[in-house]
C-alpha cells in the first residue's frame, strides 16, 4: 500500500496533540530524566499514578549515558543492584560489593520500563518555571527546549500537578527557582539551596538517600539534586543513589496521594 505523506504529518499531529493534552493534567510532574527520575516516573506509574517526566534533551539518561570517563560502564553496590535486578539490566559483581552494568543497557531499559509501566516521557521540554497559587506551587510552567536554545522569544504553557520532583541533577534547577522566585523558604537549614560539595562517594550516596525529600510543599527532590539542595558531596559514577532515591522519591508521594484520595 502506498503512504501518504501528509497522512503521516497528519497522525503526528494528531497523537501527539492527544499526548500533549493528556499530560496538562498530571498526579506527579517529573523533571528530568536522569536515572533518578526515571526511577521515580517508573514507580509512580507501576502504582497507577499518573505520571510526565519532562526532559530538556533529545535525549532521557542524563548523566548514566557515558558511565565515568566516557568508559561506558557503571557501578552500583548491593542496594542499588537490586534495583537494576528488578527492571533486569544485568550485572556482575567485579568486586565483592560492586557490581558493574553497561550503561547503554541501564539507559534504555530503565527508560522502556518507565514507559511501558505507564509514564509520559516528554523529551524536549524545558522546565522554565513553576506554577504558583500565592506561595503554592501546584504546576510547571514549560516550553520547547528549542525556543529556550534559540533564545526565541515565545511564550510558555503550563500543565498542573499535585506533586512535583525536582530530579534535574546537579543544577537543581527546580529548587532554584523556587528560592529565586518564592524567597528562601525551602526546607533546609537555610532556607536556600546549600550548593553542592567536592567528591565522595561513601557519604554522598548516603545523604543523595536521605536527602530524598519534600523540599517545599508539594515539590520533592531526588537524585543529585538532593546533594544541591541540601550540600551533600558529589559521588562520580557510581548510581546506586540515584536509583534508591528515585524509588524513595515514588514511595513518599505514593503515600501521600494515597492520603489525598482517601480524604
Ligand atoms: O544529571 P542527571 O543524570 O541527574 P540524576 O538522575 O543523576 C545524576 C547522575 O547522572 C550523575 C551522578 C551520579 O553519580 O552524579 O550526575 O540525579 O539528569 C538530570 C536531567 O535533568 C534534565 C537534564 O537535561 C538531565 O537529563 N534537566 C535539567 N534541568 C531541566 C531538565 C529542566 N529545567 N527541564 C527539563 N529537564
Amino acid at each position: 500500500m502506498a503512504v501518504e505523506d501528509v497522512k503521516i504529518s497528519d497522525v503526528i499531529i494528531k497523537t501527539f496533540s492527544e499526548k500533549l493534552r493528556g499530560v496538562l493534567e498530571t498526579d506527579v510532574a517529573i523533571v528530568g530524566g536522569g536515572p533518578a527520575g526515571l526511577c521515580a516516573a517508573y514507580y509512580l506509574a507501576k502504582q497507577d499514578y499518573r505520571v510526565t517526566l519532562f526532559e530538556r534533551k533529545l535525549s532521557v539518561g542524563g548523566g548514566m549515558w557515558g558511565g565515568g570517563i566516557m568508559f561506558n560502564q557503571i557501578v552500583v553496590q548491593k542496594e542499588g543492584n537490586k534495583v537494576l535486578e528488578e527492571f533486569g539490566v544485568r550485572t556482575v559483581e567485579v568486586e565483592p560489593g560492586y557490581y558493574a552494568a553497561d550503561s547503554v543497557e541501564t539507559v534504555t531499559t530503565l527508560a522502556s520500563t518507565a514507559c511501558k509501566a505507564g509514564a509520559r516521557i516528554m523529551n524536549l521540554f524545558s522546565v522554565e518555571d513553576v506554577l504558583t497559587r500565592d506561595e503554592e506551587v501546584d504546576g510547571l510552567v514549560i516550553n520547547w527546549s528549542a525556543v529556550e536554545i534559540a533564545g526565541l522569544h515565545v511564550d510558555p504553557v503550563s500543565i498542573s500537578a499535585k506533586f512535583i520532583v525536582d530530579a534535574t541533577g546537579h543544577a537543581a534547577e527546580i529548587a532554584r527557582i523556587i528560592e529565586r522566585k518564592v524567597g528562601p523558604k525551602l526546607l533546609t537549614p537555610t532556607g536556600r539551596v546549600i550548593g553542592e560539595r567536592s567528591m565522595w562517594a561513601d557519604v554522598a550516596e548516603m545523604l543523595t538517600l536521605e536527602n530524598t525529600k519534600e523540599i517545599y510543599p508539594h515539590v520533592f527532590v531526588a537524585g543529585m539534586a538532593c546533594n544541591a539542595v541540601f550540600g551533600g558531596p558529589r559521588m562520580g559514577p557510581i548510581f546506586g543513589g540515584m536509583l534508591l532515591s528515585g524509588r524513595k522519591v515514588a514511595e513518599l508521594i505514593g503515600n501521600r496521594l494515597q492520603r489525598l484520595t482517601k480524604s
